[in-house]
């Protein structure tokens, strides 16, 4: 018989392993890891060593979306590792477009998006992923705004625009999201492939499409708190005023069609 040391033991783990990721992975669990890359040759090399430390089976793919700075060559280095598969755009098309060519080759259970840039922490990829290991997910969304762990104070108005982003898709959709935004997302790899081929958003739009195209198909949607390491402008942050527009016309599109 169990005691209720060893109870309260087991809860404890349950709970707070499940909180920090810490959990038993399927030993034929395989992630895919998307990295959209345009312009990163600051972060590339440490954003890549950070996801293949996470002791998880994976590949990962980099999409060089036509950088101009360094990246590509950077990326000629990693192209001999095992886990990385590195896909070229030969002119720069968009955070969407490369998100489809890599979704077209994932052949993981579980596809995991990753920017580039160092704002959000791979190490979380397996508290992000765990309503999928557990079976109650279908997509998981890691919010920036139900987290308890750091987020760097950044700006006002961007957060706003942020605000009136998620809760005018939430309208269209009829779902609660705090975060539509977020680039750390997760999907079982069947619902990626079932949405890819209507697929149309080339830029930041595509957060907006995704999400449109999940509630539609009534897929089991969760969210996570995630930390954020946010960037500044200076440090080559791009989302600007012109993709809060374009995110406004986005919820509305596909809204009204597929
Ligand atoms: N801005 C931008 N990012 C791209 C593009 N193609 C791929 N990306 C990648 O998409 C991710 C998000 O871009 P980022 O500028 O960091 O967006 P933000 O952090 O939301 O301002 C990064 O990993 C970029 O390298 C593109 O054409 N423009
Ligand atoms: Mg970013």
């Amino acid at each position: 018989m169990t005691s209720g040391v060893d109870r309260r033991r087991w809860a404890l783990w349950q709970t707070l392993g499940k909180r920090f990721g810490i959990y038993d992975i399927p030993q034929d669990l395989r992630l895919s890891v998307v990295v959209p890359a345009y312009n990163e040759v600051e972060t590339i090399d440490t954003i890549l060593q950070r996801i293949l430390e996470v002791p998880i089976q994976k590949e990962v793919l980099v999409v060089d979306d036509g950088s101009t700075d360094g990246t590509s060559e950077r990326l000629r280095r990693w192209e001999s590792q095992s886990e990385v598969k590195v896909l070229r755009h030969s002119r720069n098309r968009g955070k969407g477009a490369a998100l489809r060519t890599a979704f077209a080759q994932a052949t993981g259970q579980i596809i995991v998006i990753q920017d580039a840039d160092l704002e959000y922490d791979p190490a979380e990829h397996l508290r992000l992923i765990q309503p999928i290991v557990d079976g109650v997910a279908d997509v998981v969304y890691g919010s920036r705004f139900v987290s308890e762990g750091p987020h760097r104070v950044l700006y006002f108005w961007h957060y706003q625009a942020n605000r009136f982003i998620t809760t005018l898709s939430n309208m269209f959709t009829d779902l609660n999201l705090t975060d539509v935004e977020t680039c750390h997302k997760a999907f079982r790899s069947e619902v990626i492939k079932e949405i890819l081929p209507t697929l149309k958003e080339d830029r930041f739009g595509i957060e907006i499409e995704l999400t449109a195209k999940v509630a539609r198909r009534h897929f089991r949607i969760y969210e996570t708190g995630i930390s954020y390491y946010g960037r500044t402008y200076q440090q080559g942050k791009k989302i600007g005023f012109r993709d809060a527009l374009q995110a406004v016309w986005c919820v509305l599109r596909y809204w009204w069609s597929d």
